[in-house]
């Protein structure tokens, strides 16, 4: 643990409204694959035969060591508490505490309650995402997330898990992210399970944003005192130019990235106009889903990273690409734009666009790749990037948009998918070699500005 002294951190400025602890709250995420480690204790993951194709993580790693996560969970909590943390999200893995008979696995889910109970005592919050990427690889050679069957199966897993942990979670994420686990997973394979197809990824979406419903309905059954809802990675689309073209082709951005999981979710219907439709014909739609879709909401969890620059010139029909940046802005490890206006920007578009349930800011943060220097990581531009977005999210706040808690990414270090163990998120330090944490210049500036509520 960090000796560094309180007075030589720099301090999170954040606006008043959001330091009141009875209406707002701060926690940390993170996910199984990419902490846990202890692989032998589970059946294996898309990830784990995705991370063996030659090219397809950086640096050539895998999650099965990570951040042994499993092994250090008391260490890791005992840094929860100390940073003061309201509330910790993670995620449980489907493969550990489903057997390929499809049974539920007592000592898979045996950590998991033991975490969840000190969270319990510590009065800290959780937030427990059902699925953060890691499908069953038994399940992926049947066809993955574009056999229907897979959401029946997630919702029988979500049965099941929230049956034996009920009373224990204080709210259940579905799904993370489901737009990447479609498109980048079935469309351009850049993610497990490394599937590419033309509108495979809108097929996959159907089934994902199916397997939310049904098991959103199974969870109110299970553990009716919980609160239910997903997370979805929304970013503003930004034409670079007042051309038509270029508009339109934002428009088709927004519509694919944003609504087409948004509109199923709080509308029960798709987006409308004449893409959406063409896009739809291959669609494998049935009767009902749509109602089932549009289970209602008790919360909405958004994680925000960037903006998306679109022109016309890179939409190869209808695709998109992040463009290059305005010129005197600052961009991240992972190449990624900072802009904390495009945080307030998305919150307003869909507060204008929707009626929300509450939203969580459930992923926010910054990536770099400092490493230690005696004992210190001193990350000035997280704290730079958290106190920004902060500053923009109370912003959205003020003009309307009811916003109840925000989640840095991420708690830990940790294996940051194709860009392998290179990008560090973390609060927290992570020496792979030697599993040590050490709390960073951003987490104790995070850990001040709690210290500091009513
Ligand atoms: O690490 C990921 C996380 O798993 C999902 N949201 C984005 C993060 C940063 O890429």
């Amino acid at each position: 643990m960090s000796t560094l002294s309180m007075a030589e951190v720099p301090e999170l400025e954040v606006p008043q409204h959001l330091l009141n602890r009875h209406t707002f709250l701060f926690g940390a995420a993170t996910s199984a694959y990419q902490i846990e480690g202890r692989p032998e204790g589970r059946e294996p993951c898309i990830w784990d035969a995705f991370c063996t194709q030659p090219g397809a993580i950086r640096d050539g790693s895998n999650g099965k060591d990570a951040c042994q996560a499993l092994a250090h969970w008391q260490e890791d909590f005992a840094l929860i508490k100390q940073l003061g943390l309201d509330a910790y999200r993670f995620s449980i893995s489907w493969p550990r505490v489903i057997d390929a008979n499809g049974q539920l696995k007592a000592d898979g889910l045996a950590c998991y309650q033991q975490m969840l109970d000190d969270l319990q005592q510590a009065g800290i919050a959780s937030d427990v995402t059902l699925y953060h990427w890691d499908l069953p690889l038994a399940m992926e050679q049947q066809g993955g997330w574009l056999n229907r069957d897979t959401a029946y199966r997630f919702a029988d897993y979500a049965e099941k898990v929230s049956q034996a942990l009920a009373g224990k979670v204080t709210r259940w994420c579905t799904l993370n992210e489901p737009w990447c686990s479609a498109h980048l997973g079935y469309e351009t394979g850049v993610h497990a399970p490394g599937k590419k197809g033309r509108f495979q990824g809108q097929r996959a979406a159907h089934h994902l944003l199916l397997a939310h419903g049904l098991a959103a309905q199974a969870i109110r059954a299970a553990d009716p005192g919980s609160q239910v809802g997903i997370v979805l990675n929304v970013t503003p689309c930004y034409a670079i130019s007042e051309q038509r073209a270029d508009m339109q082709a934002s428009d088709n951005a927004d519509m694919l990235h944003n609504h087409w999981y948004l509109s199923p979710l709080l509308e029960g219907k798709y987006p409308d106009g004449e893409l959406a439709e063409q896009i739809l014909t291959h669609v494998p739609m049935q009767k009902g889903d749509m109602t089932t879709i549009a289970q209602p909401l008790d919360f909405l969890g958004l994680n925000y990273y960037h903006p998306t620059r679109v022109a016309a010139a890179h939409q190869a029909d209808r695709e998109y690409q992040p463009m290059p940046v305005a010129a005197d802005c600052h961009i991240n490890a992972m190449g990624w734009e900072c802009d904390a206006k495009g945080l307030k920007d998305i919150l307003l578009q869909l507060h204008q666009r929707y009626v929300l349930p509450p939203v969580m800011i459930t992923e926010n943060g910054y990536a770099d790749e400092l490493k230690a220097e005696q004992g210190r990581v001193r990350d000035k531009r997280r704290s730079w990037y958290l106190q920004q977005h902060l500053q923009a999210l109370a912003e959205a706040i003020s003009s309307g948009v009811d916003v109840r808690g925000y989640f840095a990414w991420s708690l830990l270090d940790n294996f940051e998918w194709t860009e392998g163990f290179s990008k560090r998120f973390g609060l927290i330090y992570v020496d792979y070699a030697t599993q040590q944490r050490i709390i960073k210049d951003s987490g104790l500036a995070y850990q001040q500005m709690l210290a500091r509520r009513r």
